[in-house]
């Protein structure tokens, strides 16, 4: 702690990284961190750089320079590996330290903060500002509420503790606006809402239940979309039915010319199907890739007979 202290006292200019694509715990722990140093320490010249989507409800990154990065202090948080780090001018810096909450190794910096105790890396930032007598204005308390709520699935995981509870009672306290968070986060476009409603009516079942979404080149034509939105952003749809123990969303990638296919059970484990297609990923929630839809009615079947 006293060695994070220090590195943050020494240093006159301080950038803030975090993992590219953000999700809402990249983008509040980075934003959180910058309300945090920009309030305790006004004297200093605080940046937040990397790529906007639409979690970037927190307002702007900053335009620098290279020639900034000159004596500068890099913090990166919510990720600890180097090739998923948003912009790469981090090894400009004259020094890098890393706070992460995921289980990965680093291999950016020897000054590594990791504790996977927490459910989000803005759950820790919380926890080491209050260590380190640091205040949290309402600005920070309301980035950092955002990553709490969405790295928990709305404090649904089991990744919650009581401690998370407590940090998220700590941030209310000091202002944290949820009703902002979740007014963002809980719409949708009505091209998606449509786009949901037609995936839904595709929903084909096997003999034993399995649940199972095809969707070929057409769906493109169809909808405004990415291979990402219907391939990820699909198989969800086919989640929390009682009689389904396992559903696989099967998609074609036009960059590929393959079909991703997408799979996840309630409590059968799945993976190895995906390991014999060269896939693979958690127990319950894992994909692989295949030539055609031949192949994926392959997957298919192999997951039926899992059941
Ligand atoms: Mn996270």
């Amino acid at each position: 702690m006293n060695y994070l202290l220090n590195k943050i006292k020494e240093y006159g200019t301080i950038i803030l990284h975090r993992h590219t694509r953000p999700d809402l715990d990249a983008i509040g722990s980075q934003f959180g961190l910058y309300h945090i140093l920009k309030d305790n320490f006004k004297e200093k010249k605080i940046y937040k750089v990397g790529d906007l989507n639409r979690f970037a409800i927190f307002g702007d990154v900053d335009e620098i320079s290279d020639t900034t990065y000159e004596n500068a202090l890099v913090i990166v948080t919510d990720v600890a590996v180097s090739h998923l780090i948003s912009d790469e001018r981090y090894k400009l810096a004259k020094e890098v330290i890393v706070i992460d909450h995921h289980t990965n190794d680093c291999d950016v910096t020897d000054n590594f903060i990791q504790d996977t105790s927490y459910s989000s890396c803005c759950e820790f930032i919380v926890d080491l500002a209050n260590q380190l007598g640091l205040t949290i204005n309402k600005e920070a308390a309301t980035c950092l509420a955002g990553g709490i709520i969405t790295d928990t699935g709305r404090f649904l995981y089991n990744s919650v503790t009581a401690n998370t509870f407590k940090v998220m009672a700590f941030l209310i306290e000091r202002g944290a606006d949820t009703q902002y968070i979740y007014s963002k986060i809980n719409v949708e476009t009505l091209e998606v809402r449509k786009m949901k409603n037609y995936f839904a009516g595709q929903i084909k079942y096997t003999n034993k239940n399995v649940a199972y979404l095809m969707n070929d080149a057409s769906v493109y034509e169809k909808f405004n979309t990415t291979f990402n939105d219907v391939s990820r952003g699909m198989v969800s749809l086919m989640a929390g039915i009682s009689e389904v123990p396992i559903w696989v969303n099967f998609t074609y990638d036009k960059e590929s010319n393959k079909v991703v296919c997408e799979i996840r059970s309630r409590d059968i484990v799945v993976v190895d199907v995906a390991k014999k297609y060269g896939g693979g990923g958690h127990k319950q929630a894992c994909g692989c890739t295949v030539e055609n839809f031949d192949e994926a009615l392959k997957v298919l079947n192999d997951l039926n007979n899992l059941v």
